[in-house]
C-alpha cells in the first residue's frame, strides 16, 4: 500500500520514555529498536507539514498504577524524573505537542487521548487521518489506536515502530488484531512517502 502524508495528517509518537528502554524501570524488549524507524516517519512527515505529536506518561509518585500504590507495574515515569523524559535520541522537531497523560492519582490512561488535549489540538488543526507507533503495542498504542478511531480519525498502525511487553505471551499479537479489526490500517515506512 502506498500513503502519501498530508498537511492534515498527524504522526503520533506514543510514550517513547526512557522508562520504557532498556535499563528503563520498566522496560519494553527490544524498545530501543522503535527510535531509528520513528526519526524516519519524522522526517517524512516534516517534509511534507504533517503534524507531529509525541504523548508520555507523566504519573504522579502516588498513581494507582504502581505495585507500591496497589497497581501491577513498578513505579515508572515519574512526572519530571528522567525516566519519564522522552528519549533523547528522538529527533523531534520543536514544532512537536507534548501530550502528558496518567497525570491523575486515580486515573490510569493507557490512551493518549484520555484526560488529555489530543483531540482538540487535532481537531484545532483539521486532522484527518493520525499515524500511531511507539510504546507499548499492547498497552499505550492499542489504546490511542482504538481511542482515535472511535473519535472517527482514520488510523493507521505503525507497526514497525512499535514493540509491546507481552506480559502474556501473545498479547502483542492479540492487540494488533483487535486494532485492525476495529479498523485500524497496518502500515510500515515503506508504505509512506
Ligand atoms: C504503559 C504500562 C504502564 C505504556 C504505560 O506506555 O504502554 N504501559 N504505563
Ligand atoms: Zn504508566
Amino acid at each position: 500500500m502506498k500513503v502519501k502524508i498530508l498537511p492534515s495528517d498527524a504522526l503520533i509518537i506514543v510514550d517513547v520514555q526512557n522508562d520504557f528502554l532498556p535499563g528503563g524501570a520498566l522496560p519494553v524488549p527490544n524498545g530501543d529498536e522503535v527510535i531509528p524507524v520513528l526519526n524516519e516517519y519524522i522526517k517524512v512527515f516534516s517534509k511534507a507539514s504533517g503534524a507531529i505529536f509525541a504523548t508520555r506518561d507523566w504519573h504522579p509518585e502516588n498513581h494507582l498504577s504502581f505495585k507500591e500504590n496497589g497497581g501491577i507495574w513498578p513505579k515508572h515515569c515519574v512526572a519530571g524524573t528522567f525516566g519519564a523524559q522522552i528519549s533523547k535520541d528522538l529527533k523531534l522537531p520543536s514544532e512537536t505537542f507534548i501530550i502528558n497523560k496518567g497525570t491523575r492519582p486515580e486515573l490510569e490512561c493507557y490512551s493518549g487521548f484520555q484526560d488529555t488535549v489530543l483531540e482538540h489540538l487535532l481537531r484545532e488543526r483539521g486532522i484527518k487521518r493520525v499515524f500511531v507507533g511507539g510504546l507499548a503495542t499492547d498497552y499505550c498504542v492499542l489504546n490511542t489506536v482504538l481511542g482515535a478511531i472511535h473519535l472517527g480519525f482514520f488510523t493507521f498502525f505503525l507497526e514497525d515502530a512499535s514493540r509491546g511487553v507481552d506480559v502474556k505471551p501473545g498479547d502483542v499479537e492479540r492487540a494488533v488484531e483487535k486494532m485492525l479489526s476495529e479498523g485500524a490500517v497496518k502500515i510500515e515506512l515503506s508504505d509512506i512517502y
